[in-house]
């Protein structure tokens, strides 16, 4: 990736909504045992489910390391819309090691952004050591799509944004000015970065993400544009529960605010699952090893069903086998008329510390 000095969003590049059209989606195959339970078979299972529910709508790309190549081959069978490549990677999160792909307005070009990746906080709190082959990912990826590419000068994974492809980006300063990403850049210096790179003209800010997401709050399992000027936010009711206050910051945040085009926000509110909590036989089945991910019977997990993916008709939401899963599925089908919301189960997911969005990357 030859590097550049200009940032591609001051060169007429800008990030497309999600709900633009998508050529591809990308994806990572899950294979760590100090992350997912039981060798990784069950989580393989929902990432199989995952990028089935995708290919109806846009082809998926699922990168795999050498070793599980041909069992991941054999579990797509004959499945035309999911192509399999070997790409190897130190863990399966597709959104924040690949790259974020931006449009250039004139040409239409796309150029795959690669972001720093330090494992969500580098050596003394990311979440694992090494983390050499995530940071190639995003490289390799627009070499293999012919894309250009340009490596940035700070810190970012792609679940710390959100955009709404006309000028606004979402983020949390929980994430973003948390020491552990970019200590030497003040919250202006990341705003003018973002823009630059983003293609965007304004930041909104929510204080905080979802209560013990170990990516130190990602925007993508907190909030997300439903449309321009329409934010999604996850929501409890429940005052006793330490996501009260986060969600009701968020609210607060964001009411009276205007987008990059001056629309005033529009904030919906998506109700949380649970609590839930990883149970015992869950932790036992996880090995344990010196990674900065606690896998500990009764943690707090950070399901949200904010975690979904748009791409082209289709919206791949999480379940989790609650009883909040219909009302969010309604929620969700009732902002996206013409979409079709297709849920799949995303508690194994959830387990290795994310969700859908942050295990598959649009291409657009
Ligand atoms: O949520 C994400 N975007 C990534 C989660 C990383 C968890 C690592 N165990």
């Amino acid at each position: 990736m030859i590097p550049s000095p200009t940032p591609p969003g001051l060169r007429g590049y800008r990030m497309p909504a999600e709900w633009a059209p998508q050529s591809q989606v990308w994806m990572l195959w899950p294979e760590r045992p100090d992350n997912w339970r039981l060798g990784a078979k069950p989580a393989q299972q929902a990432f199989v489910e995952v990028a089935r529910a995708i290919s109806r709508f846009t082809p998926v790309t699922l990168g795999v390391s050498a070793q599980q190549y041909r069992h991941a081959r054999t579990c797509f069978g004959m499945d035309a819309n999911v192509r399999v490549v070997e790409l190897s990677s130190n863990d399966a999160w597709m959104r924040d090691v690949g790259p974020t792909f931006v449009r250039h307005g004139e040409s239409g070009g796309l150029l795959g952004i690669d972001w720093q990746f330090n494992a969500w906080g580098g050596l003394h709190s990311g979440l694992y050591f090494p983390w050499d082959r995530d940071d190639e990912v995003a490289d390799k990826i627009v070499s293999l799509t012919g894309t250009p590419g340009q490596r940035a000068d700070f810190v970012l994974e792609g679940g710390a944004i959100h955009v709404d492809g006309e000028g606004t980006v979402l983020t949390t300063e929980e994430c973003l000015l948390h020491p552990n990403r970019n200590p030497q850049l003040s919250k202006a210096d990341i705003e003018r970065r973002l823009c630059d790179w983003l293609g965007a003209e304004k930041v909104l800010w929510i204080p905080e993400g979802i209560f013990e997401d170990e990516t130190d709050g990602h925007i993508d399992n907190m909030a997300c544009f439903i449309r321009p000027g329409e934010i999604a936010l996850a929501w409890t009711d429940d005052e006793s529960d330490p996501q009260y206050a986060r969600s009701q910051a968020a609210l607060a945040a964001l009411q009276g605010q205007t987008d990059a085009c001056g629309r005033l926000l529009t904030v919906h509110k998506l109700p949380l699952p649970g609590p839930l909590y990883m149970t015992a036989e869950e932790a036992a089945g996880v090995d344990p090893d010196s990674s900065g991910m606690s896998r500990a019977a009764g943690d707090r997990l950070a399901g949200s069903y904010i975690n979904f993916l748009i791409s082209n008709g289709g919206i791949i939401m999480p379940a989790f086998d609650d009883p909040m899963d219909t009302v969010a599925c309604a929620c969700v089908q009732e902002w996206f008329p013409e979409h079709e919301v297709v849920m799949v189960p995303g508690r194994e997911i959830l387990l290795g510390g994310g969700n859908i969005h942050c295990i598959t990357q649009q291409q657009p």
